[in-house]
């Protein structure tokens, strides 16, 4: 098959056209390494797509209405509109700090989006595809649906494991169960519509029962944040049917749809499969409007082996990796560990081992110890090489192959075995080194043009290796060809041809191109880390509310008689007094307590410890070591003041 591919891919003889989409992104929560994954691997196929010469075009975005955006818009203090603009700035210096090399940037409150949306569902309703009723059915505000009681999981959603609402309004329906048997049997028929095929089954399940029709509307009064129904101004849409037409309406808006549209690759995660492989292609029917060529659908990023989740506070950063590790190891790592459709687990030690092993030991090496010996033998210029011998033509025909096997497994999604069998052939160049020894030929004058065949080949090895990896690390393959001295621009075709190093570069061998990180210091840090963070769950501002905070003037301590660790403290609250018992002993002499001001929490219900009732409890900070210091106030401020 993959043979086959391989000549189809050879007689294409107009430039193809990619046009690739990540999902639009709520703009409820920050970027994570989720939302990181799908767009850096996006970017990787965009450039991959780039380097081959391919009309390319890359599109990512945030989803910004609906009762979800509104809701943490109020919890923000904010208007949705000053919300969704501060969060979706987030996102897009997110990609710019991460080198995502997207064309285009879309909002759904963009009016050039909101007339495509327009537009559409006019389409739709013209079609007579849309009915007026009324909907009972349980309700996920997190993943804007309602879910089917097969659907859930012990009851509860699968997402967010919550239990659902149950909600009954009068909508606007799309009659999506009349297109059913339609898309079951395009599926059927297209085996690859929707991959990996695990995807696929999981659509055709759920076609294989009634899908029912889609609410698609929302009544303005509750929802009033989205985009009014061109026919009834009462509703606005639901967000689901104005998200997915983005993918759209980016392009309509400067009229590209023509040209771009019909060669649409999307790419999500799991959760996000049936708005995409069910509503989507229904309304795109309704719509007279082509369908994509693939849905491609990655699995899920787990931490702690679940779920990320702000309560757990096990949410990774992609930003504090990227300045941590740099942006192109942190690239690297993401796509190298994640099979593409199956579940993977993040871990900085697996991140900065996969650097050490593959990228300061494989690749850093090769370079390191080629212009070295280039340094030492040839004075750092590039020589001309002689005639190949077979060892040189295995090496040199280990690269050359690679374009076009790479070609397939990026077609085919397989973007860990494209970086695995690159990493192969880096491997063999270091082999290739330890056999030919370049070492002990430059003993030897009679040699001479035997080593300059050598070092030319380990130099080709790493030009080849440049371009190949160049869509996965960017800024360190331009690194990396600076130090061959190469520079300008190049294509993938550049990877499939030997000898295009000139003879007589100047190389110029600099830093180290991924410093090996120190994984003894990495783990103890990571050990102090997991001691101070407590998955502490996250709170509402009402539970907060409950608690009541004052400031409390001590005005005597002294050590408790039955407890060598403790303190007993008389406190003043304004006009009252209170005892108070504090484990604070070790780091405060009593002596020296009067007269400071602190924050307690003052509606404790009071305990007796050790005898004596504590009718409060002070607020200290706490150190990983477990040293304690109570809080301090930077100005004189009553006793008895509320803190909040
Ligand atoms: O669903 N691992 O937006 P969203 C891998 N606005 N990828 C993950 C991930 C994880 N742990 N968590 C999130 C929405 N993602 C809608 C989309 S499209 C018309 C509308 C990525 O902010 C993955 O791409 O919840 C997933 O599909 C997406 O973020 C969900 O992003």
């Amino acid at each position: 098959m993959i043979e086959e591919q391989l000549e189809q891919s050879k007689s294409t003889q107009t430039k193809p056209i990619y046009y690739a989409t990540t999902p639009i992104f709520y703009v409820n929560a920050e970027p994570h390494i989720g939302h990181a994954y799908t767009t850096t691997l996006v970017d990787v196929a965009a450039r991959f797509h780039r380097l081959r010469g391919d009309d390319t075009y890359f599109l990512t975005g945030t989803d910004e209405h609906g009762e979800k955006i509104q809701k943490a818009a109020d919890a923000a203090g904010l208007t949705p509109q000053a919300y969704t603009d501060q969060v979706s700035g987030k996102f897009r210096a997110t990609w710019d700090s991460l080198d995502i090399s997207y064309d285009e940037f879309i909002r759904t409150t963009e009016e050039r989006h909101q007339e495509v949306v327009n537009d559409v569902l006019q389409r739709v309703y013209d079609n007579g595809d849309i009915i007026f009723g009324e909907y009972g059915g349980l309700y996920c505000v997190g993943c804007e649906r309602y879910y089917t009681e097969k659907e859930l999981v012990d009851g509860r959603c699968p997402q967010h494991d919550i239990v659902l609402e149950y909600r009954s309004e009068e909508n606007y329906f799309f009659r999506m169960e009349k297109y059913r048997p339609w898309l079951r049997e395009l599926l059927e028929d297209n085996p690859e519509l929707i991959r990996p095929e695990r995807y696929r089954n999981e659509v055709l399940g759920i076609l294989r029962e009634p899908i029912g029709d889609l609410s698609i509307s929302r009544p303005r009064a509750r929802v009033p944040w989205g985009i009014p129904l061109p026919w009834d101004e009462n509703h606005v849409t639901y967000v689901w049917f104005d998200a997915l037409i983005n993918y759209y309406s980016a392009l309509k808006s400067h009229g590209t749809e023509g040209h771009y549209w019909p060669h649409v690759e999307h790419f999500i995660a799991k959760d996000i499969l049936k708005p995409h492989g069910v509503f989507w292609p229904t309304m795109l029917k309704s719509a007279g409007l082509p369908l994509y060529q693939h849905l491609n659908v990655h699995g899920y990023w787990l931490v702690d082996g679940g779920k990320m989740s702000k309560s757990k506070g096990n949410v990774v950063r992609p930003l504090d990796l990227k300045d941590k590790y740099g942006n192109d190891a942190f690239r690297y790592y993401l796509l190298r560990d994640m099979s593409f459709g199956l579940d993977a687990s993040f871990s900085e030690v697996g991140l900065a081992e996969r650097i050490n092993s593959d990228l300061a030991n494989d690749l850093g090496n090769l370079l390191n110890r080629t212009l070295g010996m280039l340094g030492k033998y040839r004075q750092g210029r590039v020589p001309e090489a002689g005639d190949l011998e077979p060892i040189d033509a295995a090496l040199r025909d280990a690269f050359v192959t690679l374009p076009d096997r790479l070609t397939v497994m990026v077609d085919n999604l397989q973007f860990d075995r494209a970086i695995e069998s690159v990493l192969e052939a880096v491997r063999k160049a270091n082999k290739y080194i330890a056999e030919t020894q370049p070492w002990a030929l430059a003993k030897d004058e009679a040699n001479a043009k035997r080593l300059d065949t050598v070092l030319y080949t380990c130099l080709e090895a790493l030009r080849c290796a440049s371009i190949l990896l160049s869509p996965i690390i960017p800024n360190k393959a331009e690194e990396l060809r600076a130090q061959l001295g190469l520079g300008g621009a190049f294509t993938l075709d550049d990877a499939k041809a030997w000898g295009l190093t000139p003879a007589g570069t100047a190389t110029k061998l600099g830093a180290p191109l991924f410093p090996r990180v120190d994984l003894a210091a990495l783990n103890e840090s990571l050990e102090v880390k997991e001691a101070v963070i407590e998955h502490k769950p996250e709170v509402t501002i009402d539970d907060f509310a409950r608690l009541e905070f004052r400031v409390a003037e001590i005005l005597k301590a002294e050590a408790h008689p039955k407890a060598d660790k403790l303190l007993v403290l008389t406190v003043k609250l304004g006009g009252e007094e209170r005892t108070i018992v504090s484990g604070i002993k070790k780091w405060y002499d009593p002596s020296a307590l009067a007269g400071k001001k602190v924050i307690i929490v003052a509606n404790l219900k009071p305990v007796k410890l050790r005898g004596i009732e504590s009718q409060g409890m002070i607020l200290a900070a706490e150190d990983a070591e477990g040293n304690l210091s109570i809080s301090a106030l930077d100005r004189d401020i009553a006793s008895g003041s509320e803190v909040r």
